[in-house]
């Protein structure tokens, strides 16, 4: 992976470089803009992350995330943008977003919606890398900053985070060379898959057998899907935050194509989250809704109350499976 010579020269040349990532961080967004922060103080940078809603208490653990701001501390003159590609999706105060007129460089691996981009704004953008954490070591190693167990740390959280622990098929090869390299600074496995990809609290247990209670599987199509309510949030002193991974448990279930989870998180809005197993493109389902991400794991939020925000995305997946169903069916057709 070749890291292009305009973003190590506007790295070089720059200073007072603020950082920040897309909203709801996980461990790619959170590990990348660390470990990235403590390559580039290497090199003498002033560097501060921002996280406008908080660093989630699972990754709270990583090196220097106790000094990630809820807003920016000094007048930076480059703010990059890490695992997001969209200022209007970064998780920065909005009189920041609305004002920000500097420039702006884009590190990202999600497959790019639209080519419109500002002037004084770079892209690096790489679609092949399985989190955006590969992409930051190559251009530490293009920087020639030496690694260290805690940046490596913060690597090692952006891939497992990103390949659910090595399951997805965006584990490529190198991806599991750039772990064994890691591993050889100290980084901890068990304790890294526990915290980012296994722990949860009791009251998020609670909240998860109520999904489980909830889920519903229509077989012929390969459709599993649950929500969970406000009330449910509320009675078990939980938060969204808590629902990280949930989805996973639907999309494991023998047989289902394309699992769904929704959370009312408030009156009128609810987080949607899609998995897919197989040829699924639910980027392309929550890109309908305004949403995005990966071809097997995407998500979308809508203003709108459960019950029509349930209808409106099932009958969007409903018809995507039943194609596909159809097709399949074509195919096999044609053999016999
Ligand atoms: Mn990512």
């Amino acid at each position: 992976m070749k890291v292009p010579k305009e973003i190590l020269d506007i790295l070089l040349s720059s200073d007072k470089i603020l950082i920040a990532s897309h909203v709801s961080p996980e461990g790619d967004a959170i590990g990348s803009a660390l470990a990235l922060t403590l390559g580039l103080e290497k090199l003498g940078k002033v560097v501060e992350v921002v996280c406008h809603n908080g660093v989630p208490k699972r990754y709270e653990f990583l090196p220097k995330a106790e000094k990630v701001k809820i807003e920016p501390s000094f007048e930076p003159k480059l703010l990059i943008l890490v695992d997001c590609a969209e200022l209007n999706r970064a998780d920065l105060p909005k009189e920041f977003r609305q004002n920000a007129n500097l420039p702006m460089l884009v590190i990202d691996h999600h497959p790019k919606k639209h080519g419109r981009k500002s002037e004084n704004q770079i892209e690096w953008v790489n679609p092949n890398a399985a989190a955006t954490a590969e992409m930051i070591y190559e251009l530490l190693k293009a920087l020639k900053i030496p690694m260290t167990v805690e940046i490596a740390t913060c690597l090692y959280a952006g891939i497992i985070s990103d390949t659910g622990v090595f399951h997805f098929r965006n584990t490529k090869p190198r991806t599991l060379r750039l772990a064994a390299l890691l591993l050889g600074y100290g980084v901890d496995p068990q304790d890294l898959a526990y915290r980012v990809w296994e722990v949860r609290s009791f009251e998020a247990t609670k909240l998860l057998a109520r999904m489980l209670k909830r889920a519903k599987f229509e077989p012929e199509i390969g459709l599993s899907w649950s929500v969970l309510t406000e009330k449910d949030f509320a009675q078990t002193a939980t938060t969204d935050e808590d629902t990280e991974n949930f989805v996973n448990f639907l999309r494991a279930v023998d047989g289902a194509k394309v699992a769904v989870l929704f959370r009312e998180v408030k009156r009128n809005f609810v987080k949607v989250s899609l998995r897919s197993k197989e040829d699924v493109d639910v980027a392309a389902i929550a890109r309908q809704f305004g949403g995005g991400g990966h071809q097997a794991a995407a998500g979308c939020k809508l203003n709108l109350a459960l019950h029509a925000v349930v209808k409106q995305v099932l009958s969007e997946v409903r018809k995507t499976l039943k194609n596909l169903n159809s097709r399949k069916g074509d195919v096999d057709g044609d053999k016999s």
